[in-house]
């Protein structure tokens, strides 16, 4: 078995301070409501949950603390405690010996699920699946939003410039430990930040030119070359085409079909190597039909079933 202890964590986080729009934070409660544990259960999983951010109303916090920004960087202050609180969560499921699998929330969440990640495995790497590259820094931003982020603070990158509520985020992930998939939304200054650190970065044009399964290839030869290293899937709903996922903070058409969205999922699940996964970006309140609602959140919950080995016959 692939997975021979098969426990999992699930870390709801419930957090939409990493940008603007409200709604993010009811991912976890939607994808739960779908029969996300069931599922895992019947896959043969023990399931515990964690519930981070229970504890204070960050949302709340959101709509009435206006003063918590550095420079054009919005909350801040949210986002650090918010995460630190994700990353406590993450290290008691990895203590437990359990795969943390971390439902956003937007991506400003994998702050925290990859700062345990890499302190229990050190030599981990992350797959990021991704319409953006979320290696904006305090300096590069134009939104201020720090799902747009989150990348840089894990690489130590523009430290100086780190707001003080996230200088306890270990500068963790090498360049060399870190490849995307699905991109092609990336800022200007983002695509100067991939190409002088020599990130390994496969948009829709790789996806198109080699097909997914060689980009998969590609990707883990260049971050896991020997094949050993313990696996993090990073993956960003919006990653897929609108079509698919409709109902996500900010969609750009002429992404991966669902399929391929999955088949991500899979292979990373067939590597062996996964250790941890997060499920971000499903915005339930930004739908327009019902349906919408319901393509979004069953996409979710079918990345996570795929990556904890559904489809493995
Ligand atoms: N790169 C832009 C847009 C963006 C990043 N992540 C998402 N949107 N989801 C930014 O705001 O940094
Ligand atoms: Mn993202
Ligand atoms: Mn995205």
């Amino acid at each position: 078995d692939l997975y021979p202890n098969k426990k999992a964590g699930l870390v709801l986080a419930n957090f939409s301070g990493g940008q603007g729009k409200s709604g993010v934070e009811d991912g976890p409660k939607y994808m739960l409501r779908q029969g996300l544990r069931q599922d895992l259960q019947e896959l043969g999983w023990t399931t515990s949950i964690e519930e981070p951010l229970a504890s204070d109303d960050y949302e709340k916090r959101k709509e009435t603390d206006t003063s918590d920004v550095w420079g054009i960087v919005k909350r801040p202050q949210l986002v650090g405690e918010a995460t630190k609180q994700i990353y406590e969560s993450a290290k008691k499921v990895l203590e437990r010996g359990e795969m943390p699998v971390t439902i956003g929330g937007d991506h400003s969440v994998a702050i925290g699920s990859i700062a345990a990640v890499f302190e229990k495995h050190p030599d981990a790497c992350v797959l990021w699946i991704d319409a953006h590259a979320d290696i904006n820094t305090p300096s590069t931003t134009d939104s201020g939003n720090l799902h747009g982020c989150p990348v840089s603070f894990l690489m130590g990158l523009d430290s100086e410039n780190t707001p003080p509520s996230l200088q306890w985020v270990p500068k963790c992930v090498k360049p060399n430990k870190i490849a995307y998939i699905g991109l092609r939304d990336v800022d200007a200054g983002e695509k100067r930040i991939l190409r002088e650190n020599h990130i390994p970065a496969f948009s829709m044009y790789h996806v198109d030119r080699f097909g997914l399964n060689h980009v998969i290839e590609m990707a883990l030869q260049a971050i896991n070359p020997d094949g050993d290293c313990p696996i993090h899937l990073s993956y960003d709903v919006d990653a897929m085409d609108p079509l698919f996922v409709p109902a996500t903070g900010t969609p750009v058409r002429g992404g991966l079909t669902l399929r391929e969205g999955l088949f991500v999922a899979e292979r990373v699940a067939e590597t062996g190597k996964l250790v941890a996964l997060d499920v971000v970006e499903v915005n339930p309140t930004l739908a327009v039909h019902d349906m919408h609602v319901l393509d979004t959140v069953s996409a979710g919950c079918a990345v996570a079933r795929c990556a904890l080995g559904e489809t493995l016959l």
